[in-house]
């Protein structure tokens, strides 16, 4: 039962219903929510749509990091609507340029023994202070918003004890890499991944919010450290030491599941090409020929990685045949690095600076060469996503991207440390962090705020409407595909799409695009001319990845109103249901061979057996075979899939 583990603890303190047994419908308090402008766009249009004066937490932050390229008016247009709808409803602001949300949250705004709801699946990353920070989709964060307690399955909570000590070279990335290559992007779904033992003492917040950042590959609920005298003196640096609390487990806290790392006995670890699960030792794939490393991402972009990978490259050059640039994560980690000189190791080493957003790690620029190498310090190489179809993208810690980049190819930096006589630095924490708040725009107080407008540009269209579900439905097989496929695969983002984030009717002509590139038509046909709805078939892990709800919203508005598939990754499966599309899994898994494309579907009493909670069956009329699915959905789960969706089961609600 995990009782006096960190987690637990939090997890009580804001129980609002159901109990804390694994696998249990669970209803939560919010008080913190995040957006970004990727998805808050969508998310703010739908908190508009429910009708609430104010924002109902005790904190919201809109962030501006994502879509920062601003070809032309599009992202510029939602920028400015997301400054308006911030200054409307009580949001606080953090203007373009001010740093990735995770890591600007994490430096100002995050609370041990809080809850932090994000639409962006990294938002663990505040779980470093020792919050449960969790990822969601932007329709429940707008719920949030709007008062709503987050409902979500009780994760199994286990414990990752960290022993001895690190090596010099080995960091925290390695440490969360050793986990991805133990346990896989799927071992974690369901679960609460929680840090102790006397391996965490060593570690500072930003190193822990690589970690907990990380623990979203894992398909992890979320990841938290506990709040102990390092995040007090992280706090106290931040100006913020009012905002602690310590928050420890019971010496005799029991985990659901424990999984022991001996930090000492770690070596440098590399993600290989194109899952952050394909991890082996950095000394196992020495000497690839290297053409591009960055060292940027909500994962590896803090005070700490800047100023370790700058001190590497004192006095040394950048390969020639490499291209290296540093994406700052934050104002706060650019302000630090202009003041301690490693801005200029990194000019004088020849690398190129990026804004401090996102950037390549949505393909939003600095895309790879053709069948390129790519070095990062990020978090996902899913294939395509750096905008380059056919790079092929590594992932790593800083200091592994440093090596790189000064050796032109991979090596272990153990080894090029000893060639070329590099000290390994350790960087101590600043007694005070420059707050940097500037770019930040509090909320207006709400007489104010009353009369502000919001500001539409042409960019911004409003939210298509959604009926229920029928009580029986035909519907016709219009893509199969298999395991692990992520949301990058289903909705892409990168520089073409990711602007029209705010556009339903436009973004989804680019559904499963790089997958298939009929999908949209055929989905279109089947519905215009056969009037009739379409199944989507998946494998393991379906829909692993980011949080975007256009994943679900896009297929939604194309006609799909099933999703059949061996197993589903946690915040899509939540997504789908908050856009009426019902996420259906195969109880004998051989029957993913019973779908072929075209396959006419019947689904007979299909809103019956979901009241009753019974097993659906399927009737391919194609084939004449019938396929049993079963379903996880709670009783909330099922009521919002009746009504076509949470918006309209909130509407309805209103009405009432
Ligand atoms: C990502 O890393 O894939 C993103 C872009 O941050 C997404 C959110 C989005 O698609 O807007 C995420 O991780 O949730
Ligand atoms: Fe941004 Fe990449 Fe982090 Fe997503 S994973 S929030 S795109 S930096």
């Amino acid at each position: 039962m995990a009782k006096g583990t960190v987690a637990y603890k939090i997890l009580q303190s804001h129980l609002l219903s159901g109990k804390l047994l694994p696998g249990e419908e669970i209803a939560i308090r919010v008080d913190q929510t995040l957006t970004q402008d990727a998805t808050g766009t969508m998310a703010y249009l739908q908190f508009e749509a429910m009708g609430v004066e104010r924002v109902k937490t005790e904190l919201s932050v809109s962030y501006i990091d994502h879509n920062m390229l601003q070809t032309d008016y599009k992202n510029p247009d939602d920028h400015k609507y997301l400054m308006s709808v911030a200054k409307r409803y009580g949001i606080w602001l953090s203007k373009p340029g001010n740093g990735i949300c995770h890591q600007v949250h994490v430096e100002r705004f995050a609370k041990p023994g809080k809850t932090l709801l994000g639409s962006d699946s990294h938002t663990p990353t505040s779980g470093g202070v020792g919050m449960i920070a969790i990822g969601a989709g932007g329709l429940d964060v707008a719920a949030s918003m709007a008062g709503e307690p987050f409902y979500l399955r009780m994760p199994k909570i286990v414990g990752v004890k960290l022993t001895g000590k690190l090596p010099p070279w080995v960091t925290a990335k390695d440490i969360i890499l050793e986990l991805l290559r133990r346990l896989s992007v799927k071992g974690g779904v369901g679960k609460i991944f929680e840090y102790f033992g006397d391996g965490i003492l060593e570690l500072s917040v930003p190193e822990r919010a690589t970690i907990t950042n990380m623990g979203a590959e894992l398909g992890a609920t979320t990841s938290v450290f506990p709040s102990d005298r390092v995040t007090q003196a992280y706090l106290r640096a931040q100006g913020r030491e009012e905002d602690w609390i310590e928050l420890l487990p019971d010496p005799d806290a029991e985990y659901d599941e424990l999984v022991e790392i001996n930090l000492s006995e770690l070596e440098p670890l590399i993600a290989c090409p194109h899952s952050p699960d394909n991890v082996v030792p950095v000394r196992e794939v020495e000497g690839v020929k290297v053409d591009q490393v960055v060292i940027g991402s909500c994962t590896n972009s803090s005070f700490v990685d800047l100023t370790r990978a700058g001190r590497m490259l004192q006095g040394r050059k950048v390969h020639p045949d490499v291209v290296f640039a540093v994406a700052p994560g934050s104002k706060q980690a650019l302000e630090l690095i202009t003041q301690n000189g490693v801005l200029l190791d990194f000019l004088k080493a020849g690398a190129r600076i990026l804004e401090t957003a996102c950037g390549p790690c949505i393909g939003m620029g600095y895309a790879p060469p053709s069948g390129g190498v790519s070095v990062r310090s990020f978090n996902r190489n899913f294939e395509g996503r750096s905008g380059t179809p056919d790079a092929k993208v590594y992932l790593a810690s800083p200091e592994v991207c440093v090596a790189c980049a000064i050796a032109g190819e991979i090596v272990d930096p153990r080894k090029l440390a000893e060639r070329e006589n590099i000290p390994w630095v350790r960087v101590e924490m600043p007694e005070r962090f420059p707050y940097g708040d500037e770019a930040f725009i509090p909320p207006l107080p709400q007489e104010e705020a009353k009369h502000v407008e919001i500001y539409r540009g042409p960019n911004i269209k409003p939210l298509p409407e959604f009926e229920e579900l029928p009580e029986s439905l035909t519907a016709e097989v219009t893509l199969i595909v298999g395991d692990n496929i992520t949301t990058d695969h289903i909705m892409p983002a990168g520089a073409k799409i990711l602007p029209l984030r705010s556009n339903i009717y436009a973004i989804s002509e680019y559904v499963y695009h790089y997958v298939d590139p009929d999908f949209v038509s055929r989905a279109k046909e089947v519905r215009k001319k056969k009037g009739r709805a379409s199944l989507i078939v998946g494998g393991e892990n379906y829909g692993q990845g980011s949080s975007r709800e256009h994943a679900a919203l896009a297929p939604r508005f194309l006609g799909v109103r099933l999703v059949v598939a061996k197993s589903f990754a946690r915040i899509h499966h939540a997504n789908l249901v908050n856009f009426g599309v019902v996420p259906l899994e195969l109880v004998n898994k051989e029957d993913y061979f019973k779908f072929s494309l075209g396959d006419q579907i019947e689904i007979p009493e299909l809103t019956e057996k979901l009241k009753r909670g019974e097993d659906i069956r399927l009737v391919n009329k194609t084939t004449g075979e019938e396929i049993v699915c079963k379903y996880s959905l709670t009783p909330k789960q099922v009521s919002l899939l009746l009504a076509g969706g949470l918006l309209n089961w909130i509407k309805k609600r209103q009405s009432s």
